[in-house]
C-alpha cells in the first residue's frame, strides 16, 4: 500500500524476481495512477508461496481516497488465511505532509490490530541511501522516526531499478531483507480484523457526522436567536422612539393648547378693553352733548333776559 506513484508495482515485481518495469504488475512512469485494481501474483520465500498483492495508489490523481481503500478492503476480505504482512511503501526523497497523510490513512483503515504486519519499504532512495542503512535511518524526520519505532522497526529498502540492477549485492541484500522481514512476522491480519475495524471506523465517522450535525444545529438555532433577539432589540428601540414620539406631540399638544388659552384670554382683555374705551367715548360724547345743550339753553336764557331787560327798566 502507498501514495499513488511510489513504486509499489515496481517492488511487487521485484520481489518475484521478474524485471521492474516487466513483471506481473503494471508500473508507470507517468504522474497519473497506473493501477486501478488489485491484482495478485505469487512469489517464494525459502521456497514458501506467497501471494502478493498489489493495490492502486492512495491520493490517486482520478479517483477519491475511499473508492481505494474499498477495493482494497473487497481484496484483503478474500485473503481467507488472512494477511500476514502489509508493506507500506514510503518516497524517501518526500518525507511531506502529504505522506504523513497517506500513513494516518492508511493506519485509520487498518486499525491498531494491523500494527504487528506492517513493514515499511522506501522507495526512491538514493545510492548512498540504498547501500547504508544508517544514512537513510537518519535521513528520518520526526514523524517517520516515530512511525517505524511505533510498528516495531519493520523497515526494508526497495533498490531503485535506475542506480542498481538485479546482479548487484546491495539489490539483492536490499530484497532479501525485505523478505526475511515478512516471513518473520507472527501472526496474520484478519478479515475479521479489517471488518471489526472499518465497522469502528463507519461508527466514529457516524458519531462524528452527528456530532457535527448537532454543533451546527445549535450554531444555527443560536444564530436565529440572535436574529430573533436583534429583531426585538430593534422593535423595542423602535417602540422606544414611538414613545417619545407620542409624548413630544403630546407635549406640543398641551403647548399648543396653553397657547390657545393664552390667545383666548388676551382676545378676551382686548375686547373687554375696546368695551370699555366705547362706554369711555360714549360717555365723553354724551357728556359733550349735555354741555352743548346746556350751552344752548344758557345762549337762549342769556338772549331772552337781552330781549326782556327793557320791560323790567320801563317798569
Ligand atoms: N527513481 C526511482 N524510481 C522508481 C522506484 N520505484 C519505482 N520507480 C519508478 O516510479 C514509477 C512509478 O512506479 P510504479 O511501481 O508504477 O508506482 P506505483 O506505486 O505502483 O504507482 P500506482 O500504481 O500509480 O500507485 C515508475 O517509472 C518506476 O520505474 C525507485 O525506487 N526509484
Ligand atoms: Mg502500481
Amino acid at each position: 500500500m502507498g501514495r499513488t506513484g511510489t513504486g509499489k508495482s515496481t517492488l511487487g515485481n521485484l520481489l518475484i524476481g521478474e524485471p521492474h518495469d516487466n513483471g506481473p504488475f503494471d508500473t508507470s512512469a507517468q504522474m497519473d495512477s497506473a493501477t486501478q485494481e488489485c491484482s495478485t501474483a505469487t512469489m517464494f520465500i525459502n521456497r514458501v508461496p506467497y501471494n502478493i498483492v498489489d493495490t492502486p495508489g492512495i491520493f490517486d490523481t482520478r479517483e477519491g481516497t475511499v473508492p481505494v481503500l474499498n477495493k482494497i478492503a473487497k481484496t484483503i476480505n478474500k485473503c481467507e488465511h488472512g494477511v500476514k504482512a502489509i508493506l507500506i511503501v514510503l518516497d524517501a526523497g518526500r518525507f511531506t505532509e502529504e505522506q504523513k497523510n497517506v500513513l494516518n490513512e492508511i493506519r485509520t483503515f487498518l486499525g491498531k490490530d494491523a500494527t504487528n504486519n506492517i513493514i515499511s519499504v522506501f522507495s526512491r532512495a538514493t545510492k548512498r541511501q540504498t547501500i547504508d542503512r544508517n544514512v537513510m535511518r537518519g535521513d528520518w524526520n520526526h514523524f517517520v522516526d516515530s512511525f517505524i519505532q511505533g510498528i516495531g522497526n519493520r523497515w526494508g529498502i526497495s533498490p531503485n531499478p535506475d542506480i542498481f540492477s538485479p546482479h548487484e549485492k546491495t539489490h539483492k541484500v536490499r530484497l532479501s531483507e525485505i523478505k526475511e522481514l515478512i516471513s518473520s512476522i507472527q501472526g496474520v491480519y484478519t478479515t475479521e480484523q479489517l471488518e471489526k475495524n472499518r465497522k469502528k471506523q463507519a461508527e466514529e465517522r457516524q458519531r462524528k457526522e452527528e456530532f457535527e450535525k448537532e454543533v451546527k444545529r445549535e450554531y444555527e438555532e443560536k444564530l436565529k436567536e440572535d436574529v430573533r433577539r436583534e429583531q426585538w432589540r430593534r422593535e423595542e428601540k423602535f417602540m422606544k422612539v414611538m414613545e417619545k414620539m407620542k409624548q413630544e406631540q403630546e407635549k406640543q399638544k398641551r403647548r399648543e393648547e396653553k397657547l390657545m388659552r393664552q390667545m383666548e384670554k388676551m382676545k378676551e382683555e382686548q375686547e373687554e378693553q375696546r368695551k370699555q374705551e366705547r362706554e369711555e367715548y360714549r360717555r365723553e360724547i354724551e357728556s359733550m352733548r349735555q354741555e352743548r345743550a346746556m350751552n344752548k339753553m344758557l345762549e337762549s336764557l342769556t338772549l331772552f333776559a337781552n330781549q326782556t331787560a327793557h320791560l323790567f327798566c320801563d317798569h
